[in-house]
């Protein structure tokens, strides 16, 4: 895709940036999106698996789908999207993602300011006694249990629970302090976690969305650039070292 000399000019001159990120920047290493064509609630329902009342009614169930889905991400290795965002950290003053993901991959890739606002898969904690653990349970005898006799739960939000209150507060605040603000990869569907782009665009911030399709929010950015975020990102870190090169 061709990008215009504007947007490259807009980006180029930033000095603080925010890149808030979605399932979509994952999805070029192999983790499915939730939403969408091939979106894994098209075949499994959320209201069963990504809730808390789901989970005490059949913790061995949605264990097995995390089980699954962190061999997944285990596989995986960050791509091209999050490498450009990591490599951009030379390139401004700043610059925060603040991410819906789970997966750890902006954090494997590089990027040092990272906000997790719906947890992590790769942390587990206790839901009696609140103890957090890190390692590989084997659930095949059923779910895992505390020294409590609590049952552990994967460290990730689901439908009805509060975000963890300081990740949610510094993305925030990076919202509020931004010059440019990037959505990358998010159908931007979900809230509180959405209310994000509002915050930002309110607080002046130029809004900056790369999906491979037309979402809820396009209507409220400055600009779309529809392509692979695998794609999109590499291309404007090529754009702007020629934009800052040609300008002196
Ligand atoms: C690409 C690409 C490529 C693909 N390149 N792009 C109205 C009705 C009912 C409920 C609500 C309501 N308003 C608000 C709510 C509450 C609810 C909510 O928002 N619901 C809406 C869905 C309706 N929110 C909550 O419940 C939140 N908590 C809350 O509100 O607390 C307050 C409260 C407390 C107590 C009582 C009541 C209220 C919590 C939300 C937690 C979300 N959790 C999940 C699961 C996390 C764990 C796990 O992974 O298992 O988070 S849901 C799921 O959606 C996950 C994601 O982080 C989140 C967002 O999805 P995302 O990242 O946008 O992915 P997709 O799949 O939607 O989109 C991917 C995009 O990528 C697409 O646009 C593609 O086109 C694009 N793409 N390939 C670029 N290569
Ligand atoms: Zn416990």
């Amino acid at each position: 895709m061709t990008i215009d000399k504007d947007v490259i000019k807009i980006i180029s001159n930033a000095r603080s940036v925010v890149f808030f990120t979605g399932a979509g920047i994952s999805a070029e290493s192999g983790i499915p999106t939730f939403r969408g064509k091939d979106g894994i609630w098209n075949k499994l329902r959320p209201e069963e698996l990504a809730n808390f009342d789901a989970f005490m009614r059949n913790p061995k169930l949605v264990w097995e789908w995390y089980k699954h889905r962190m061999e997944i991400v285990h596989k995986s290795e960050p791509n091209a999207g999050h490498l450009a965002i990591a490599e951009m950290q030379n390139m401004f003053d700043k610059v925060t993602v603040v991410t819906q993901n789970i997966d750890n991959l902006h954090i494997r890739a590089g990027s040092k300011t990272v906000y997790e606002l719906h947890g992590n898969i790769e942390r587990n904690y206790c839901v009696k006694c609140k103890q957090f653990f890190n390692k590989d349970f084997d659930i095949s005898k059923g779910a895992p249990m505390c020294k409590c006799g609590g049952l552990i739960r994967p460290d990730v939000v689901w439908f009805g629970e509060y975000l963890p209150e300081d990740q949610f507060t510094a993305g925030d605040n990076a919202a509020r302090q931004c010059d440019l603000f990037f959505i990358v990869g998010t159908s931007g569907v979900v809230y509180p976690a959405a209310s994000l782009i509002f915050t930002a665009k309110n607080n002046g911030a130029t809004l900056i969305e790369i999906n491979i399709e037309p979402t809820e929010v396009c209507s409220s950015v400055n600009y779309s650039l529809y392509g692979k975020s695998g794609s999109i990102l590499p291309e404007l870190i090529k754009l702007i070292k020629d934009f800052r090169d040609n300008k002196d």
